[in-house]
């Protein structure tokens, strides 16, 4: 199923995923496409980067087993799940998290051909299960959150793949509905998977999944991820984490891919953790909600436009522009070099549907907000 690149307005380049209009950005002050954070280390966050030197000695002393337990428990921890099984048992850590999710797609290939998948979601995730020869299911995100799944969908699958809180929508599977899709999955046998990439932003993504998890008896992965919390320039870890009764070649798959990941950057997992745990978590959640809600007053009065995930505490935020085509608008946006990303490939089922929305990134420091908020706001009453 090919589907026609989109390209760009004012040059010819092809761009075949929501990543590659990301790499577009990357160059660019004002880069407010991917969900990676950019914003200014905190003063807590700075001492740890400046402690740098000291730590790499003592990553280069200490048994990294040790360091990984430490780094995984208080990661986990810090984000409430308390019954997180231990890394070197049942948590392998990677590079990533689409790493952890590769290593995901070709171990869960090798007992199933099909896989339920939540409409919309980021675009690699898709992709990567495609890449490894599944074939996908989609499931609307409204209909995980508000009924069962139907036995004739949990039937035809070997997995139901969930992202919570979802990217880009910031939707949050609750802890209920959580505990019955976990219950489904037991009963048809099916690997509940789930990604939590960004469940650090929301507290209502905090409560312990894992004892949920563990109390159903089903199947399950889960994939963590370090990586969209803190700025620490792309060092961080995906964390793979499974069941006792999972039944896929993980560690296989894992060790055919790495020997580990750098107890450097598990140190530094631990520190930030630490932090997060003491009151920096409390802080990002501020950060992020500030920076919400200068774009959103920014853009209030702008006729035809609105956000569209009004209760989301992710670092995204989705701006509907109405009548405007999300793509023209992208195109005015990079011409006063501010850059977001489009949504049609979130929608990877159905690509129109998003046509008429932006993402736009809130990891960043308040200024660009600011300013990135005031041109969004003057392309968009040209074009209104
Ligand atoms: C976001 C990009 C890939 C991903 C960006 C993302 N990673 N393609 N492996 O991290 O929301 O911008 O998730």
């Amino acid at each position: 199923m090919l589907q026609t690149p989109a390209v760009s307005r004012s040059g010819d380049v092809p761009v075949e995923n929501l990543t590659q209009f990301e790499y577009l950005a990357l160059n660019s002050p004002l880069n407010l496409a991917d969900g990676h954070a950019r914003q200014e280390l905190t003063p807590a966050q700075s001492k740890v980067i400046g402690e740098l030197p000291d730590m790499f000695a003592e990553a280069a002393e200490r048994p990294v087993a040790e360091i990984e337990r430490e780094a995984c428990d208080m990661f986990f921890t810090a984000l409430g799940q308390r019954s997180h099984p231990s890394a070197g048992d049942r948590v392998l850590s990677c590079y990533s998290s689409s790493l952890a999710m590769e290593i995901y797609a070709r171990s869960l290939v090798t007992g199933t051909d099909a896989i339920a998948l939540i409409h919309p979601t980021f675009d690699n995730i898709p992709d990567i299960l495609r890449g490894v020869g599944l074939r996908l299911v989609p499931v609307e995100e409204e209909q995980i959150h508000d009924a069962d799944l139907t036995p004739e969908l949990l039937a035809s699958v070997g997995a139901v793949f969930v992202t919570t809180p979802n990217n880009p929508t910031g939707r949050v599977l609750g802890e209920e509905r959580l505990r019955r899709l976990a219950e489904q999955c037991a009963e048809h046998d099916v690997v509940l998977t789930l990604d939590t990439s960004f469940r650090g932003f929301d507290p209502d993504a905090q409560y312990d999944h894992y004892e949920v998890l563990e109390a159903s008896g089903c199947r399950w992965v889960v994939i963590e991820d370090t990586g969209k919390l803190w700025p620490t320039l792309e060092l961080k870890i995906g964390w793979l984490a499974f069941s006792a009764n999972a039944g896929l070649p993980l560690a296989k798959i894992h060790s055919d891919i790495l020997l580990g990941v750098s107890p450097l950057i598990l140190l530094l997992v631990r520190r930030f953790a630490a932090d997060a745990a003491e009151g920096g978590l409390t802080d990002l959640h501020r950060f992020i909600a500030e920076n919400r809600a200068v774009l959103r007053t920014r853009l209030a009065d702008v006729p035809d436009t609105w956000f569209v995930d009004e209760h989301s505490r992710v670092s995204v935020d989705r701006l509907h522009v109405g009548s405007r085509l999300g793509l023209d608008v992208w195109s005015a946006l990079r011409s006063h070099n501010l850059y977001a990303l489009p949504c049609q490939k979130f929608h990877w089922a159905r690509p129109s549907e998003g046509d008429h929305t932006l993402r736009i990134a809130l990891s960043r420091s308040p200024l660009s907000i600011a300013r990135a908020g005031q041109a969004l706001r003057s392309v968009l009453l040209e074009d209104g």
